[in-house]
């Protein structure tokens, strides 16, 4: 049996921790913000579907609003400790922040790169994406959708689909 201390630093390195949900600038003005692109939920709405859907797989989220860049680069940098994941929808940031994709690099957790709306249809300046080069993939145009099939492909990715559905049943 190894000494208590290894089996203490054992339990700590297998508790789970959140999953980071990260949102960006002018996302707090979700449902009253140009409702034919980003529909009419607000965050909160956004915020409890995301919460609902994580704790369905046996998740827990930190879900987190900013509207300052260097606020985003410190819960990323927190997150390399405290979280079991980040999704991220940067926002604007999403397509203009190098810092935001170091700190994402430096975080050295999975990530997932959101947005509510299909950039792709829009202005070609969203079609460039600073995020996307740290991200194990990208959901958008889904709306608020999204942010609960990303919760799901973030529990894919750590590989708790199974164990989650199982606890949801117990
Ligand atoms: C949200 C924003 O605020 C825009 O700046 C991005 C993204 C798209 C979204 O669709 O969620 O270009």
């Amino acid at each position: 049996m190894p000494p208590l201390s290894a089996r203490i630093n054992l339990r700590q390195r297998s508790m789970p921790k959140p999953i980071f949900v990260l949102n960006g600038p002018n996302l707090n003005m979700l449902g009253v913000r140009e409702p034919a692109v980003y529909g009419r939920e607000t965050l909160e709405d956004v915020r409890r579907r995301t919460e609902t859907r994580a704790k369905g797989l046996g998740l827990a989220v930190d879900f987190r609003q900013s509207n300052v860049e260097g606020e985003l680069v410190t819960w990323i940098q927190e997150a390399r400790a405290a979280a079991d994941g980040i999704i991220l929808n940067a926002g604007a940031y999403t397509h203009t922040s190098i810092a935001i994709l170091d700190a994402l690099t430096a975080a050295e957790k999975p990530v997932i790169e959101l947005h509510l709306s299909n950039v792709f249809r829009r202005e070609s300046f969203r079609h460039h994406s600073y995020v996307s080069a740290a991200a194990q993939g990208v959901i958008c145009g889904f709306g608020p959708m999204g942010y609960e099939l990303a919760v799901e492909a973030m529990a894919d990715l750590l590989g708790k689909l199974d164990s989650g559905r199982r606890a949801s049943k117990a």
